[in-house]
């Protein structure tokens, strides 16, 4: 490659890098599909609780990006707390009312709560917060189910939002998240989306639920962001060695779950090639990390910034093709990706990035 100190790595060394990659990545990529795959057989439940008209039906097609049948956007058209199928294997329980949690006693109703993934517990914030009737189903819920979202709704008719959260979080024993959002400006979705995905992979399954979601941009940034600095944290340079194992199947994983989301099955081979061509092609750059880990005290942030850099590019070079209908393969990706590592190393912010 075009750097300089390329030359300072012998063919034998970038060979056995090449060898070590290709090791490793077998292992990622049998290890990560079969873990995929396993999340795609599971089930996802989500429970939709809150009074009639708190927008429940406006705040679930929102986050998913389209209008879910069974869950209408028509108050009080749902009769009965029963699970509407949505997409693969998601559910979506709706309930029609707060009435029907209070007599909710029903051994049926009470195991679909138990079942349940996620809880979102919808609030006006345009009314009574968080009223007795609430309060007394939230207790009923809670002791069912713990894993509540507290989805404060309607922030664009509400005065003193933040007042309202903060009371809302201290009368539910701090123990939730409470998401101020608005169904009807879209404001705050993105967050209550990550919330749940947060949920959901606590539990390893949110990539079922990512893959249905037809905003996906934001979602891939953050697993790319994510991974990178992960990479970073492995303190990884493309060394042969121990760190070649980490970043490895790092980067396999990003690719496996990039191309999951949106749905463009990647070979094993691709997969493999696109790797060792990001981390060998990078040989010239890492040679100042190397020296700089040599050095102790020249910083180790230096060479976790190679790893994650790199990781960063792959990832954004990946998602660009899939946004685009570019073919993933190797070549197609080592151009994106130098457009992109040319882009972060000029300091230029890359989409997702903080400010
Ligand atoms: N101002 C405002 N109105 C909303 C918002 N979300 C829903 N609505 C309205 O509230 C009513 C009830 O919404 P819906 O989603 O059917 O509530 P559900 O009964 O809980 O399913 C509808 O007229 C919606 O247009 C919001 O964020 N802000
Ligand atoms: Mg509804």
């Amino acid at each position: 490659m075009e750097s300089s100190g390329m030359e300072r790595y012998t063919e034998t060394q970038k060979n056995e890098m090449k060898r070590q990659i290709r090791q490793a990545a077998d292992e990622a990529f049998d290890k990560e599909m079969a873990e995929i795959n396993a999340q795609l057989r599971e089930e996802i439940l989500i429970a939709l609780i809150g009074d009639v008209n708190a927008g429940k039906s406006s705040t679930i097609n929102r986050i998913v990006g389209e209008e879910v049948a069974g869950v209408g956007a028509e108050p009080g058209e749902t009769t009965a707390i029963r699970p509407h199928p949505y997409k693969d294997k998601i559910f979506f329980i709706d309930t029609p009312g707060l009435n029907d949690v209070n007599t909710a006693n029903s051994a049926a109703t009470l195991e679909y709560f138990r079942k349940t993934d996620v809880v979102l517990f919808f609030l006006n914030a345009a009314g009574t917060v968080f009223s007795e009737s609430e309060q007394r189903s939230f207790r009923i819920v809670e002791k069912a189910n713990p894993n509540i979202l507290v989805v404060l709704n309607k922030i664009d008719a509400a005065d003193e939002v933040d007042r309202l959260v903060a009371r809302v979080r201290q009368e539910t024993g701090q123990k939730y998240d409470v998401i101020p959002i608005s169904s009807r400006t879209g404001e705050n979705v993105d967050e209550l989306r990550d919330a749940i995905l947060e949920l959901l992979k606590k539990k390893n399954k949110d990539i079922l639920f990512a893959r249905t979601i037809k905003e996906k941009s934001s979602i891939a940034n953050k697993w790319i962001i994510g991974a990178a600095t992960s990479a970073g944290a492995i303190g990884a340079v493309p060394l042969p060695g121990a760190d070649i194992v980490p970043l490895t199947a790092l980067q396999i994983g990003l690719l496996t779950r990039l191309a999951t989301l949106y749905e463009r099955p990647i070979s094993r081979e691709a997969a493999k090639e696109i790797v060792i061509t990001a981390i060998v092609g990078n040989l010239g750059r890492t040679l100042f990390s190397q020296i700089v880990k040599i050095f102790p005290g020249a910083g180790s942030v230096a060479a976790a910034g190679v790893a994650s850099t790199v990781t960063l590019a792959l990832g954004y070079s990946v998602k660009y093709a899939y946004e685009r209908g570019i073919d993933v393969t190797p070549e197609s990706v080592t151009k994106l990706y130098k457009t992109f590592r040319d882009r972060k190393n000029k300091g230029e912010k890359l989409p997702g990035e903080d400010d």
